[in-house]
């Protein structure tokens, strides 16, 4: 008899959310061990902008030119904890009717199946054991696991919080096939079907073109910053192989709806270019051999420290559109809190070769961290100077301290936020805590870096003839 599972992508509970290339990878990559290991498997995504359900009640979503674009949002009442942050508390996603809906059909001829839901954002664990109650409600004998991030990162917290059957911290998907070989009596699942190396995503789970696929070449990161957790999550660094990539991108690639003449591929790797010369370069060679119609883009940070020539040169090549550079401060004291990944330095090399390639200056982003414990405005007003001076994009990456990081008690020390409450972890909320910044003052800055982008993108793109990729913005 075949097992059914049910994976499951929560919908978001915030102040701001976007779909920024936003897959649940991690759940898809269970969804190919599962199905090798001869599970019936089911995708419940709640981030799903066409999900089905969503685009016959609200007909189909607006999506830029890259793929991404604004989910379904209610408003919603802020948890006590959120009520003094003046910002409006939505829920993004299919709406709870819809999603119970979805749940019900994922289900359907399964009495007892087996619910797999992952998890992100600590500070979205609210949604997540809404979700989870509600898949109770409609299969109450079924098991539920919980992973993820969240998971990962607060695994007690879920357990009393969100109450599945059992919390899987951790990345490793090998405790899970173990659970799986009990719950079930049946063995061989773990050791034929549960290597690192056999992560795959599965978007053939997805009954239905997407906007762009999001993949990862790699987990885990060899600089292990202060304010992050990704060494926490994938304590090494592995790369996979580029034929593996190749493999995952030529059989997906049917998926992928077009976009102002492109398909859309996001990589969310932690250290893209690392080792660049046995994994990105040969990977991008291939590629670019391969004669497709792409559209390639990095939401999560870069090292600028790895952008070689011939690593930008690939990248223009291949049509690297969204390119966001880790710059993080200008100040020596968080960049040696960035484990020297980053000095100004290797970041204006980084854009000089860039440039090089043949970007124009605009075309490319830098990301600058606001709200580290101690940061003043000043601090990060500077950051966002050299980053303008050299004629790029600022991107404010609002800190959130994140459990087990070492910035991460000092942080809850001096904003007076309760370790235990993940809800204060959101980026969102810090300005408030900041007694150096305030809510409406750091809307003002906000305000001020968007309008000096505007100024530095006009004012580049009327100096430069950069040929970097620039379409329509909306499309249907
Ligand atoms: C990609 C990414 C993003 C992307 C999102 C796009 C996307 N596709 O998801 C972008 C760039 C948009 C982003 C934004 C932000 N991010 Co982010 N992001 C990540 C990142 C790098 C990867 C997540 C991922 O997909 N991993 C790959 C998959 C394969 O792994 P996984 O999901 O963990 O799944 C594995 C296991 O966990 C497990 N698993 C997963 N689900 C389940 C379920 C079950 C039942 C089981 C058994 C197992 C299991 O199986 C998988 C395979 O082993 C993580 C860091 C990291 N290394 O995890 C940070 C991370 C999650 N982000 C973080 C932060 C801080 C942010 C921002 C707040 C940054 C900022 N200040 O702007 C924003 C918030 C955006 C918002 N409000 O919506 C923090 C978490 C913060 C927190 N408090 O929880 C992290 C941990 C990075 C960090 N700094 O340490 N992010």
């Amino acid at each position: 008899m075949q097992h059914r599972a049910i994976l499951v992508n929560p919908p978001i509970y915030d102040f701001a959310a976007y779909d920024l290339f936003t897959k649940p990878l991690g759940l898809l990559h269970l969804g190919g061990l599962l199905q090798r290991a001869g599970f019936d498997v089911r995708l419940v995504d709640a981030l799903d902008r066409r999900h089905p359900l969503l685009t016959e009640r609200y007909g189909p979503p607006k999506v830029k030119h890259n793929g991404t674009g604004k989910y379904h949002t209610e408003v919603i009442s802020k948890p006590a904890v959120l009520s003094h942050i003046p910002r409006t508390y939505r829920r993004y996603g299919l709406p709870e009717d819809l999603f119970l809906q979805a749940i019900a059909v994922a289900g359907e001829g399964a009495s007892q199946p087996i619910v797999l839901v992952s998890s992100m954002m600590t500070y979205w664990w609210p949604a997540i054991a809404d979700a989870i109650c509600l898949v109770r409600e409609v299969f109450p004998k079924a098991t539920i696991a919980l992973g993820g991030v969240y998971a990962s990162l607060m695994p007690d917290h879920a357990r009393r919080h969100c109450m599945p059957d059992q919390v899987f911290p951790g990345t490793e998907p090998g405790k899970l096939f173990t659970w799986l070989e009990e719950l079930l009596g049946v063995s061989g699942i773990k050791d034929n079907y549960c290597r690192v190396e056999m992560l795959k995503p599965d978007y053939d789970l997805y009954n239905h073109p997407l906007d762009y696929l999001t993949l990862i070449t790699s987990v885990g990161c060899p600089f292990h910053c202060d304010y992050c957790a990704s060494g926490r999550l994938w304590p090494e660094l592995r790369q996979f192989p580029p034929e593996q990539m190749i493999e995952q991108i030529t059989r997906h690639v049917h998926k992928i709806n077009e976009h102002g003449r492109a398909k859309n591929i996001a990589f969310i790797d932690d250290a893209l270019l690392v080792h660049s010369e046995q994994h990105f370069e040969p990977l991008f060679t291939k590629i670019a051999s391969l004669g497709l119609n792409f559209r390639f883009h990095a939401p999560n940070g870069l090292h600028c420290r790895f952008i070689t020539d011939n690593v930008a040169r690939l990248m223009y090549e291949n049509r690297f559109e969204m390119i966001r550079l880790s710059y993080e401060a200008a100040d020596a004291r968080w960049q040696t809190a960035g484990n020297g990944k980053v000095s100004d330095q290797s970041f204006t090399t980084a854009v000089e070769r860039l440039v090089k390639a043949g970007y124009a200056p605009h075309e490319l982003q830098a990301y600058i961290l606001a709200g580290l414990p101690g940061q003043t405005l000043d601090e990060v007003a500077a950051s966002a100077r050299r980053v303008h001076q050299l004629g790029l994009m600022v991107r404010l990456c609002q800190y959130s301290p994140i459990p087990g990081t070492p910035l991460f008690k000092q942080t809850c020390r001096d904003y007076g936020i309760d370790p235990n409450e993940p809800l204060l972890h959101n980026n969102s909320v810090l300005p408030v805590f900041a007694q150096t910044v305030g809510f409406e003052q750091f809307e003002q800055f906000k305000a001020y870096i968007s309008r000096e982008n505007q100024r530095f993108s006009a004012a580049s793109a009327s100096a430069t003839t950069g040929n970097g990729p620039k379409e329509a913005s909306v499309e249907h």
